[in-house]
C-alpha cells in the first residue's frame, strides 16, 4: 500500500465513523449509506467537485445534492473536513435542537446543503432544475470569448430515490433535454429500509436510464477509488447527455456483522458493533469523532483550492464585466435575488369591462408584461399552456440546441436551445414541482409552473418543501373549481384549495378579477422568502368597477373592505374569493336593497390576511358582527376560521359533477340567491 493509498483509506474512514458516532451519540441516524457511498463520495468531494468550503454562495460552484437524505452524515461530515461552516461540535450535535445538522439536511439551515433531501427522489430531480438552471444561464450570459457560467450538478442517489416516481419524471425529461452537465452515483447497494432490493426493484436501473437517453456505467466495487476516478472522468468528458454511474456497493461497509443488511440503513450500530466496525477497518476505539491530523490537512485543502479557484472566476468575471457591462450587472443582480427597479412598470392595468375575463387569461396578459423586465421568469406547465395561458410568447423553448424538428407543434416563437424561457415539462407535474424549486435554489430565477389546481395533488410534496426552504417559486393554477363545467368531478377542485392554504409558508392568492389578478402576480414576485400558489378561474368574472369599489391594490393586505351599504353600520358581513366574491357582491347589493347593514369583504388570501395587524383585521371584521357568511366553491372546513361558530358557509360539500358551469352553481346552491337567504337566516337567529 502506498502512502496515498492509506491516506485516502485513512480520509474515508474518517468520514465513516464520524458518521457512525454522530449517529451512535445521538442514538439515531442512518449509518449505512454513509459507510456504504464514503468512498464514492471522497472521490468526487477531492478530485471533482469545483467549491469554495469558505464562500458557499460563490455563484458558479459545482453543486452537489445527497439525493437519499437519511444519509445526511455523509454530507457533514464532508462540509465540515472540507472546511464549511459546520463544526466538529455540530457533528456531535447531530440531529439535536438548534444544531446546524438536522435530521434530514435542510438547505436554508446548513452552510453548503443546497437543497432539502429526505422525501426520496426529490434531491435528485431538484438537480434536473439546477443543471437546467445552469444551462440556460450559460446561453444567456456566457460569450465565446468568455465563460463565466460553467459548473456541474453531482448527485449521489439510492435506490429508493431511483423507485419513486419523480425521479423518474424528472430523468427522463433530463434525458430529453440532454444536461450534460448533471451526474449521478447511484449508491447501488441493493438494500432499502425494509430489506433487500431482490424484494421490490428488481429492474435493470442502466437499461433504463439509458432508454431515457443517459451515459450509464458501472462500477464493480465501491470501494475501488480508481474505477470511480475513471467513470467520473467519463462522465464529465460527456456534455451531450447526463450520466449515470452504478456503483455497487456495500451498506454498512466495514461494521462486520451487520454490513449488507437493512438493519444498519437507519438504526445506530450500536456500541459493540461500532467497536468491531472499527476494530475490523484498523480505527482507534478512542477518542470518539477522530480525525487524524494528517487527514484533516488532507481535506482542508479544499480551503484553498477553493480561494484560488474563485479567484480566478472573479478574474473572468472582471475581465468580461468590462466588455459586457450590462450583461454583468443583470446576472449578479439575478443571482442577489433583487428585482430590477421598475420591474412592474409594464404591469397592465384593466379597466372596467362589459365582458367578463377569466382570471388566467388576464394571467397571460401580465406574464407578457413581466417578461421583458423580468428576465429571472422562467417555467412553464405540465403540457397545458393552451389551458392555462401561461407561456411567455416570443421568448423560445428551453430544448437542446439545434434547429426545430420540423412539424415541432407548440412552441412558442423565438431561440430554440438552452436560452429559451419557455420550459415544456410534459405531463410530468411532481417533477415540475422539484425542477422549479431546483431552478430557484440554484438562484437567478424565479421560477413558475402551471397546471390545473385539481392536479396541485400530483405537486404538493415539492411545493411543501419549496415552502420549507424558504424558495422563490410561482405556481400558477387555473380551472379551479366547479367553474371548469363540464370536465366534472375528476378535474373540478373541491378540498385542493384548503390543502394548500394549510401549508405554512405557502402563499395562496384567488383573485376576484383581472384587477387583483395583476396584484397577486406582484404579491409572488414581491415574495422572497417562500412559494406562492396564484389560483386562477377558468371562467370568466366580471372586472370590477373600482370607481364603485375598493382599488385592487388593497390585495396586499389579503383581504378588505370591497364595498359595504351607505350609512349603516353592517349588521352582517358577506367574504367572497375569487370568482366568488362577485357573488358575494351582488348579494350584499340585494340585502342593501331590503334595507339590511351590509359589508362584502374580498379575501384572495387568508395568508396575507392574517400576516396583517389585528388591528386592521379588526376594522375589515369587526368582533361584535359576528353574523358573517363566507362563500367560495370549495370545501367549506376551515372557514370558520373566519365566520366563527356563528357564521354559515356557502360552499361545497361533495364531489362536484359533469355539466355547465352555471348549471354547478344553481344544483349546488353557491348563487347571490343562497347567500342572500343565508345571510337573512343568520340575521334572524340574532
Ligand atoms: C418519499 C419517501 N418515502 C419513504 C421514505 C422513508 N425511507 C427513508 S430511506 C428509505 C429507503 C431506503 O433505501 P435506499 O434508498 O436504498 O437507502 P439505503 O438503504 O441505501 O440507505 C425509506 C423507505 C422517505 N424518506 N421518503
Amino acid at each position: 500500500m502506498t502512502d496515498q493509498t492509506t491516506l485516502d483509506e485513512r480520509c474515508i474512514n474518517t468520514i465513516r465513523f464520524l458518521a457512525v458516532d454522530a449517529i451512535q451519540k445521538a442514538n439515531s441516524g442512518h449509518p449505512g449509506m454513509p459507510m456504504g457511498a464514503a468512498a464514492m463520495a471522497y472521490v468526487l468531494w477531492q478530485q471533482y467537485l469545483k467549491h469554495n468550503p469558505a464562500n458557499p454562495h460563490w455563484v458558479d460552484r459545482d453543486r452537489f445534492i445527497l439525493s437519499g437524505g437519511h444519509g445526511s452524515m455523509l454530507l457533514y461530515a464532508l462540509l465540515h473536513l472540507t472546511g464549511y461552516d459546520v463544526s466538529l461540535s455540530e457533528l456531535q450535535s447531530f440531529r439535536q435542537w438548534g444544531s446546524k445538522t438536522a435530521g434530514h439536511p435542510e438547505s436554508h439551515l446548513t452552510p453548503g446543503v443546497e437543497v432539502i433531501t429526505g422525501p426520496l427522489g426529490q434531491g435528485l430531480s431538484n438537480a434536473v432544475g439546477m443543471a437546467l438552471a445552469e444551462a440556460h444561464l450559460a446561453a444567456r450570459y456566457n460569450r465565446p470569448d468568455h465563460t463565466i457560467v460553467d459548473h456541474c450538478t453531482y448527485v449521489i442517489a439510492s435506490d429508493g430515490d431511483l423507485m419513486e416516481g419523480v425521479a423518474s419524471e424528472a430523468c427522463s425529461l433530463a434525458g430529453h433535454l440532454g444536461l450534460g452537465k448533471l451526474i449521478v452515483l447511484f449508491d447501488d447497494n441493493r438494500i432499502s429500509l425494509a430489506g433487500s432490493t431482490a424484494l421490490t426493484f428488481t429492474e435493470d436501473v442502466g437499461k433504463r436510464f439509458e432508454a431515457y437517453g443517459w451515459h450509464v456505467q458501472h462500477v464493480a466495487d465501491g470501494n475501488d477509488l480508481t474505477a470511480i476516478d475513471a467513470a467520473l472522468h467519463a462522465a464529465t468528458d460527456e456534455t451531450s447527455c447526463p450520466s449515470l454511474i452504478s456503483v455497487r456497493t456495500i451498506i454498512g461497509y466495514g461494521a462486520p456483522h451487520k454490513q449488507g443488511t437493512f438493519q444498519t440503513h437507519g438504526s445506530p450500530l450500536g456500541p459493540e458493533e461500532v467497536r468491531a466496525a472499527k476494530e475490523n477497518l484498523g480505527w482507534p476505539l478512542e477518542p470518539a469523532f477522530f480525525i487524524p491530523d494528517d487527514v484533516s490537512a488532507h481535506f482542508r485543502r479544499a480551503l484553498s483550492a477553493g480561494e484560488a479557484k474563485e479567484a480566478d472566476w472573479e478574474a473572468t468575471f472582471s475581465r468580461y464585466a468590462e466588455l459586457y457591462s450590462d450583461e454583468a450587472g443583470e446576472f449578479i443582480r439575478r443571482m442577489s435575488g433583487e428585482l430590477h427597479p421598475g420591474w412592474d412598470a409594464a404591469l397592465p392595468t384593466f379597466q372596467l369591462d362589459p365582458k367578463s375575463i377569466a382570471t388566467r387569461k388576464a394571467s397571460e396578459s401580465v406574464m407578457q408584461a413581466l417578461a421583458t423586465g423580468v428576465p429571472e421568469l422562467m417555467g412553464g406547465s405540465a403540457d397545458l399552456n393552451p389551458s392555462t395561458f401561461s407561456w411567455l410568447k416570443g421568448f423560445g423553448d428551453f430544448q437542446i440546441p439545434q434547429t426545430a424538428p420540423e412539424g415541432v407543434q407548440g412552441a412558442v416563437g423565438g431561440e430554440w436551445g438552452y436560452g429559451g424561457r419557455n420550459v415544456h415539462f410534459g405531463v410530468r407535474e411532481h417533477a415540475m414541482g422539484a425542477i422549479t424549486a431546483g431552478m430557484a435554489l440554484h438562484g437567478g430565477f424565479i421560477p413558475y409552473t402551471a397546471t390545473f389546481l385539481i392536479f396541485s395533488d400530483y405537486m404538493r410534496p415539492p411545493m411543501r418543501l419549496a415552502a420549507l426552504a424558504k424558495t422563490r417559486v410561482v405556481y400558477i393554477f387555473t380551472h379551479d373549481s366547479i367553474g371548469l363545467g363540464e370536465d366534472g368531478p375528476t378535474h373540478q377542485p373541491i378540498e385542493q384549495l384548503m390543502n394548500l392554504r394549510a401549508v405554512p409558508n405557502l402563499t395562496v392568492i384567488r383573485p376576484a378579477d383581472a384587477a387583483e389578478t395583476v396584484e397577486a402576480w406582484r404579491m409572488a414576485l414581491l415574495k422572497t422568502d417562500g412559494p406562492t400558489a396564484l389560483v386562477f378561474t377558468r371562467q370568466g368574472v366580471p372586472v370590477l368597477d373600482r370607481t364603485e369599489y375598493a382599488p385592487a391594490e388593497n390585495l396586499k393586505r389579503g383581504g378588505y373592505i370591497l364595498w359595504e351599504s351607505a350609512n349603516v353600520a353592517p349588521e352582517v358581513i358577506l367574504i367572497g374569493t375569487g370568482s366568488e366574491t362577485h357573488i358575494a357582491l351582488e348579494a350584499g347589493k340585494q340585502l342593501a336593497a331590503q334595507g339590511v347593514g351590509v359589508r362584502v369583504v374580498a379575501l384572495p388570501s387568508w395568508e396575507l390576511f392574517d400576516q396583517q395587524p389585528a388591528q386592521y383585521r379588526e376594522t375589515v371584521l369587526p368582533p361584535n358582527v359576528t353574523a358573517r357568511v363566507a362563500v367560495e366553491a370549495g370545501i367549506t372546513l376551515g372557514w370558520e376560521h373566519y365566520v366563527g361558530l356563528e357564521g354559515a358557509i356557502v360552499g361545497m360539500r361533495s364531489f362536484g359533477a359533469s355539466a355547465p358551469a352555471q348549471v354547478l352553481y344553481e344544483k349546488f346552491g353557491i348563487t347571490f340567491e343562497g347567500v342572500v337567504k343565508t345571510a337573512k337566516g343568520l340575521i334572524k337567529r340574532k
